[in-house]
């Protein structure tokens, strides 16, 4: 019988323990990962459906964790919607034909059929289902249109992210243009992930906090909602993580996801308390925390699960991805730590 208690905490269902598992769970700290990648590069890895599926799977094996997040990028997303993307070592994803006009936003495609350029990510994603199966379940995810928004004006990875702030506001026109073509078929490809296997799904909005909570409501959250609404018929658990927005909690309960994922910015405790009993919740645990002493991480692990005790339904997660030069001794301890500790605090 597969573990389902990841499933089962998203919808707020009694669970015999906290589930957990970690952003970015596969990658460099691994050393499996590390060999399954000598051999080839990161594109190449994601767009080989049996090797992005070994990949998807090595956590699960080493670590122990409660889910698997398929192995993938928020940036190869939209090729399809014909924008360029190259991805060099050490330097991360870039699109050298940036986004930054209205003409360019209109030229935008939004493919018809979602397997259009990504067939790749359903293959996948069946083989994983395949050998999940009576194991835990798979996450499929996409970026949030405001964060993949981002990347494509700014061409790169960005701190400030100066030329998607003055385009977003000196040209409201393309940017919506940009922004709804981007969120339709973001809605598509994650509708299309459920269909190849996915059992839950996760929006990362890496980069919601670029802005502050007066312009997330107008700009950025209606696009969220509108996706998640359009995947209500799929009945898959749905997981916003909207990086950053501390000021807009308020509004982000009611976005339609069945859990918000908080990064490591937010109290928990009154996190979950202004978030209420209509959704449940994911994280929080400061990621750097896997390079302190044992007995340092057991406490701090006790500690996120008495803040995340009264919400509806609580995912143990990292505030963010797990770090690379995590020690994976330290990672499999925090995942048998979270077990053992939510079996004891409940009981
Ligand atoms: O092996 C390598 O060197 C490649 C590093 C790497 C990996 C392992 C990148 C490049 N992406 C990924 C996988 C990835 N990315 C996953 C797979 C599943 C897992 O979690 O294990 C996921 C869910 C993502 C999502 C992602 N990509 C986000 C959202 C989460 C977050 O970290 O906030 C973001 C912002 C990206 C962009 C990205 N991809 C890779 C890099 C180096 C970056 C950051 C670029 C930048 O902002 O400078």
């Amino acid at each position: 019988m597969m573990n389902d208690t990841f499933l089962r905490a998203c919808r707020g269902e009694k669970t015999d323990f906290t589930p957990i598992w970690m952003m970015r769970q596969a990658g460099r700290y691994l050393p499996q990962y590390q060999k399954s990648l000598a051999k080839t590069d990161f594109l190449t890895a994601c767009r080989t459906p049996e090797l992005a599926a070994e990949i998807t799977i090595q956590p699960v094996d080493e670590i122990g964790v409660d889910a698997a997040i398929f192995y993938s990028d928020i940036t190869t997303t939209v090729v399809p919607m014909g924008i360029e993307l190259h991805y060099e070592k050490g330097k991360g994803p870039s699109y050298p034909n940036p986004i930054r006009t209205t003409e360019d936003a209109d030229r935008l495609i939004v493919p018809e059929d979602p397997a259009d350029g990504l067939s790749f990510v359903y293959e996948a994603q069946k083989i994983c289902a395949r050998e999940l199966e009576n194991r835990v379940p798979l996450i499929g995810f996409a970026g949030a249109p405001f964060t993949v928004s981002a990347y494509m004006v700014e061409g790169k990875g960005s701190n400030s992210f100066v030329e998607f702030r003055r385009f977003a506001f000196s040209n409201p026109g393309g940017y919506a243009t940009l922004m709804d073509k981007v969120a339709r078929h973001t809605a598509n490809y994650l509708k299309a992930q459920a269909a190849a296997g996915a059992n839950a799904l996760m929006l990362f909005d890496s980069h919601a906090g670029l802005v502050g909570p007066g312009d997330f409501a107008t700009m950025n959250l209606p696009y969220v909602r509108q996706i998640i609404d359009s995947l209500k018929m799929t009945g898959v658990p749905i997981i916003y993580l909207p990086f950053g927005a501390h000021g807009s909690l308020d509004l982000i309960k009611d976005c339609g996801a069945d859990v918000i994922a908080l990064d490591y910015g937010f109290r928990l405790e009154e996190a979950v308390a202004e978030l209420g009993q209509g959704v449940s919740v994911q994280g929080n645990i400061e990621p750097y925390s896997l390079f302190l002493p044992r007995d340092e991480i057991k406490r701090r692990v006790t500690a996120t699960l008495e803040a995340g005790k009264g919400a509806r339904g609580h995912v143990f997660n990292l505030g963010h991805g797990v770090p690379q030069h995590s020690p994976v001794e330290n990672v499999k301890a925090m995942v048998d730590f979270v077990h053992e500790m939510s079996q004891v605090i409940a009981s």
